[in-house]
This record gives C-alpha cells, structure tokens and sequence, in this order.
C-alpha cells in the first residue's frame, strides 16, 4: 500500500487542485491532504476567502482524496508522514527543493504546477464583479452616455 502525502491552502478549489491531487494518487494507493488552517495561513501569509472547514469538506469530497488533516504549523510534515505512513510527499514544483530534507524517510517529488489558473486570478476576478465595483462600472456607462448625448453622437 503506497500513501502519497501533500499540503496546502487549496483555496478557491481548481482544476489546479483537482489535477495535482489526480496525479497524486495515481503515484500509488491512497492520498492523504494537510490543509492549512485559517491561523496557519496567516503565518504563510495568505488569507483565503474560503473558511478552513469548507477548504476540508470540499477536498474531502473528491474521490481521489482519501482522508484529510489540518495543517497547523511548518514543522509537523515529518511526524504526519510518519504517522500516515507516507511512503512519497509530494506538491507542485513552486516548492522545488524547499522539502529535500524529508528524503531521509519518504521520497520527495515536486510535480509541474497547472499553468492559467491559480486562487489569485479567481480572486481577482471576483473582486471585479463585487457589488462596489459593478455601481462603480455602472455610473461610469450613465456618464458615458450623458456625455455622447451631449455631443450629439
Ligand atoms: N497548484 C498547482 N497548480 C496550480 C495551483 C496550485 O499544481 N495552478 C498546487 C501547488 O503547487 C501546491 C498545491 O496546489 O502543491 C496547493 O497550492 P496552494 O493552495 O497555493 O498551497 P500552498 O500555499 O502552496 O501551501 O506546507 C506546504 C504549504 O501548505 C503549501
């Protein structure tokens, strides 16, 4: 039984997400997700717009996550590897090398991150549609509008 083992915010969930944990699993057996906490994002400096327990019940729902657990802190990947009996950690390749030192009791792989789509470009999108912006864009169309009448046009 090979367990793959990975973290992260997993904010915003995206295809992203969806295929790195696809090819997680399909490194061995079972697939097990630390997802970082609303306190320990804040040490990553990171704040997510969706809560820890909603970040946990929508990776947990996906069929190639096996089980789940939260991640706290820098420091607990060993003994979880341990705990999970982790035969590979592995996360996308934004983190190469940042892990090698867990190489003394699991091996270590950094997989290519999904190119176009991240939490930050979700985020930025949505921040455009909020509800400021959408009166914003809308006066900017009715004074458009008075000013073509104006002009005749
Ligand atoms: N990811 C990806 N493709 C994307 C975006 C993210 O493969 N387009 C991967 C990242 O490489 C990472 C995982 O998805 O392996 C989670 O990314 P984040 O939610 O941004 O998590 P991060 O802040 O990298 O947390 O202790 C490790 C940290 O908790 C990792």
């Amino acid at each position: 039984m090979t367990t793959i083992i990975t973290y992260g915010t997993f904010d915003l969930l995206h295809v992203g997400h969806l295929r790195l944990f696809e090819r997680l699993k399909a490194m061995g057996d079972r697939l097990v997700v630390g997802i970082s906490t609303d306190e320990f994002n804040a040490v990553k400096g990171k704040k997510s717009l969706i809560t820890f327990e909603n970040r946990v019940a929508l990776v947990a729902a996906l069929r190639c996550v096996d089980s789940v657990f939260p991640e706290n802190s820098w420091e607990q990947k060993r003994g979880d590897i341990i705990r999970h009996d982790a035969q590979i950690f592995a996360i996308g390749d934004d983190w190469q090398g940042k892990f090698d030192e867990l190489g003394d009791i699991c091996k270590v792989v950094y997989v290519p991150r999904t190119e176009g789509v991240s939490s930050t470009e979700i985020r930025r999108g949505l921040s455009v549609l909020s509800s400021g912006r959408i009166a914003e864009l809308k006066q900017a169309i009715d004074l458009l509008g008075s000013v073509a009448k104006e002009l005749g046009t």
